[in-house]
C-alpha cells in the first residue's frame, strides 16, 4: 500500500481551463458541533506498535460512541474545481441521455432537481452525477464535459479505494481482531474500479418558497448508507448532521481536506444554518460497496464479537438479528442495496410504510424494505 498522499496525474496544457472552486464562509451560528475524532491514516505504518494499537483504540472508541470518524487531509481541491465544472458544463442533452433509473437499483447517472425517482417528482433542489463501475468503464456512461478530466476522477478513485478504502478496512479488520485483509478480502467489492460502489458529484442549490416550507428544514432524511464504510468529503457548507448517542442531531463542524467516514451510522442533510441558506452546497462523496452475493451477517469469527457481543438498539440489526435466530436467511448486500435505492429511497416520514413511532420520548420514522422493519430517527 502506498504512502498517504495522492498524486494526481500531471496537468495537461490540452485541457479547458477549470475555473477554481471558491470554498463559501463558513457559517458563524452553530455552537454544538458533533465532536467526532480525527485519526491519521498514515500512522498505520508506523513501526512501532504502540502507536498502532493506539490507532486502534480510538477506531474502536468511534465505532462504539460516534459511528463516524474524521481523516486528516488527502489532497482534495481539485476534485471540488471538477465537480463544479461539471454541474456548471453538463449539456442538456447530456442530462436527458444520462438521465438516472433508480427503480434499477442503482443511482447511476445523472440526477435532476426533482426528487428521488426516475419520474419527475417534487423539486428538491438536488442535482448529482453518480460514476459507479460502468461509467468509469465506458466514458460513453459520462458527461461529454468532463472527458477531458477522466484521467483525473479516475485515478482520485483509484486512490480513495485503493489506499484510503484498503487502509481504513485494514483498521477495522485489526478493531475486530481479524486478520489485516479480512474486510478487504472477504466484505467489499472488487468488480471494476470502483467495486459495486459509486462516486457522487452532488450540487445543492437553496430552496425557496413552497419546495423550502414543504422540506420542514431537511434537505436529505435521516438514512444509513448500505455499502462498508462511506466517504464524505467535508464542506464549509453547514448540513450534514449525524445522530449522537445523546439522541440528538448534530451538524458536523467544517475541516478543510478532511474526509467524515461513515462507518454505519444513521445522517441526514439538514438545511445549512441562516447566514449559509442562500449559498450553493457542492459535496463529494465516495460509498465503498459491500460485495453483493454476501449475506448481510455479523463476523461472528471476530474475537472482539465473541466477547463483548451484539449492540442491539435501533437501526436495522436487531431485526436481522430475529431472522437469523429463527433460522431464515437474510438478505445479500445487493438485495437489500437495490431494494434501499429502488423502493423506499428519500421518503418522508409521514410516508414511510410503518408510519412514526416514538420510543423513549424520541421520534423515528419506521419504514419496511424486503419485510424487515427499519427504524430511523425524525
Ligand atoms: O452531502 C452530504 O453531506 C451527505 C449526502 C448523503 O448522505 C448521500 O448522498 O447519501
Ligand atoms: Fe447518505
Amino acid at each position: 500500500m502506498t504512502a498517504a498522499m495522492f498524486n494526481p496525474p500531471s496537468p495537461s496544457t490540452s485541457k479547458p481551463t477549470v475555473p477554481k472552486w471558491i470554498p463559501p464562509k463558513t457559517t458563524e451560528m452553530v455552537t454544538d458541533w458533533a465532536d467526532l475524532r480525527t485519526i491519521d491514516l498514515s500512522l498505520l505504518d508506523s513501526p512501532d506498535p504502540a502507536v498502532v494499537e493506539e490507532l486502534v483504540a480510538t477506531t474502536k472508541a468511534a465505532i462504539k460512541e460516534d459511528g463516524f470518524l474524521f481523516l486528516t487531509d488527502y489532497g482534495l481541491h481539485r476534485q471540488f474545481d471538477l465537480a463544479q465544472y461539471l454541474h456548471s458544463n453538463i449539456s442538456q442533452s447530456d442530462r436527458e441521455r444520462l438521465h438516472w433509473d433508480p427503480s434499477k437499483g442503482t443511482f447511476a447517472g445523472f440526477k435532476p432537481r426533482l426528487g428521488w425517482k426516475k419520474e419527475a417528482g417534487a423539486p428538491d433542489g438536488i442535482e448529482q452525477f453518480n460514476f459507479y463501475s460502468p461509467q468509469f468503464a465506458d466514458h460513453g456512461k459520462v458527461p461529454t464535459c468532463i472527458l477531458p478530466f477522466m484521467d483525473e476522477i479516475t485515478s482520485f478513485c483509484d486512490y480513495l479505494m485503493n489506499s484510503v478504502n484498503r487502509r481504513l478496512l485494514k483498521l477495522l479488520s485489526k478493531v475486530l481482531e481479524l486478520p489485516d485483509d479480512y474486510l478487504w478480502d472477504n466484505v467489499q467489492s472488487h468488480t471494476g474500479l470502483v467495486g459495486e460502489g459509486y462516486y457522487r458529484h452532488a450540487l445543492f442549490y437553496p430552496l425557496e418558497g413552497e419546495a423550502k416550507t414543504a422540506m420542514k428544514g431537511v434537505r436529505m432524511y435521516g438514512h444509513t448508507d448500505y455499502g462498508t464504510t462511506t466517504l464524505l468529503f467535508s464542506v464549509p457548507i453547514t448540513a450534514l448532521q449525524i445522530w449522537t448517542k445523546d439522541n440528538k442531531w448534530k451538524y458536523v463542524p467544517y475541516r478543510p481536506g478532511a474526509l467524515v467516514i461513515n462507518l454505519g451510522e444513521t445522517l441526514e442533510v439538514a438545511e445549512p444554518p441562516l447566514d449559509q441558506q442562500h449559498e450553493q452546497r457542492l459535496s463529494l462523496v465516495f460509498f465503498n460497496g459491500s460485495a453483493g452475493d454476501m449475506r448481510l451477517k455479523p463476523a461472528l469469527e471476530s474475537p472482539l464479537l465473541q466477547r463483548e457481543g451484539f449492540v442491539l438498539k435501533q437501526g436495522v440489526f436487531m431485526n436481522f438479528k430475529k431472522l437469523m435466530d429463527s433460522g431464515v436467511p437474510v438478505p445479500t448486500n445487493r438485495e437489500w442495496r437495490e431494494a434501499n435505492v429502488s423502493t423506499r429511497v428519500q421518503s418522508a416520514p409521514e410516508e414511510r410504510l410503518g408510519g412514526i413511532k416514538e420510543i423513549d420520548g424520541v421520534k423515528y420514522g419506521e419504514d419496511i424494505i424486503l419485510g424487515v422493519p427499519v427504524t430511523i430517527p425524525v
